[in-house]
């Protein structure tokens, strides 16, 4: 950690956004995982992808004016589509639309004066070399013969190169890496050599603690801590997500919203409790708010910032 990351400690407040094909199924960020779906279902979204909503200016906008000091974006989720331009895939948004949203959404959000997060997923459902595990679209499908072609020390060069990308591309304040589980551990992600390069390419950038090593900070999800969070007696930075209704992608049925005085209530125990709080939206297939997630950031700025 170290002084540079004094701006997260005092930063309290940040906007998660989770966007990407899946915002067009509109039910769940894992529906290609919960529903099973091959690549040729899944490509439907890309083939009616057009972010045409997409306005970074103005979520840059709503997060300022919720009291937000930084905004973290899915550079690319578990279904391994990128919003940004790569040189080691065409499945972006750059060969898919032309748009490079990562750079829309950094420029956006400097131009607010919010500090600019990417998260990137370890998890990749697309990539040819990403071993079958039991979170794979196609786990019930794939034959040993195909699962055996499958190099994980090729994905893993791929992973490296991509987080090359973006620290070089678009210069961001922090990373948040997601995820590591049990049977997949710092070995497959080559977490030290990747937590080295990040370090060396953007020294003082925030790291998260998804790799299966020690982080800068960590990451209770979907639970809010009510006291200091320690680790080995010592108090730790921490940053406590959210969702506004249960999905991080966006779920155009589902109408169970926490209400704003919750919100509230939450940001102001994280405070208290020496954490962050990181508040999701995800915008719509065609990438705006809808009017329950703008009228929630909206009332939370009515109680941050009650004279703007
Ligand atoms: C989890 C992911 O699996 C969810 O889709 C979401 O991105 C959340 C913040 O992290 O581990």
């Amino acid at each position: 950690s170290g002084g540079s990351a004094e701006w997260f400690r005092a930063a309290r407040f940040g906007l998660f956004v989770h966007f990407g094909l899946y915002s067009l199924a509109a039910r769940h960020e894992w529906v290609r995982s919960r529903e099973a779906m091959p690549d040729a279902d899944y490509d439907r979204y890309l083939e009616r992808f057009d972010p045409d909503r997409f306005d970074a200016a103005s979520l840059a906008r709503a997060a300022r004016e919720a009291g937000m000091r930084y905004a973290v974006l899915t550079a690319k989720h578990h279904d391994g589509f990128c919003l940004f331009g790569s040189a080691h895939t065409d499945y972006t948004s750059v060969q898919a639309v032309g748009r490079d949203l990562v750079a829309e959404f950094a420029a956006a959000m400097r131009a607010e004066g919010l500090r600019v997060g990417l998260y990137y997923s370890l998890l990749d459902w697309r990539h040819p070399d990403f071993t079958i595990d039991r979170h794979h679209p196609l786990r019930d499908s794939v034959t040993p013969e195909e699962a055996a072609g499958r190099d994980m020390a090729r994905y893993r060069a791929y992973l490296h190169e991509q987080v090359r990308e973006l620290l070089t591309g678009y210069d961001p304040d922090l990373l948040f890496f997601d995820f590591t589980y049990p049977e997949k551990g710092p070995a497959e992600w080559g977490s030290a050599e990747l937590m080295a390069m990040v370090r060396e390419l953007r020294p003082g950038i925030v790291v998260n603690d998804r790799l299966g090593i020690p982080g800068d900070y960590v990451t209770p999800e979907q639970y809010q801590p009510d006291a200091p969070l320690t680790r080995d007696g010592a108090e730790v930075m921490w940053e406590a997500c959210h969702t506004l209704n249960g999905s991080w992608g966006y779920d155009r049925d589902n109408h169970d919203y926490k209400s704003p005085d919750l919100l509230v209530r939450m940001l102001v125990q994280s405070v208290a409790c020496g954490g962050n709080l990181l508040l999701n939206v995800g915008p719509t297939g065609r990438g705006e708010l809808d009017p329950r997630a703008a009228g929630t950031l909206r009332a939370i700025g009515a109680w941050t910032s009650p004279h703007a």
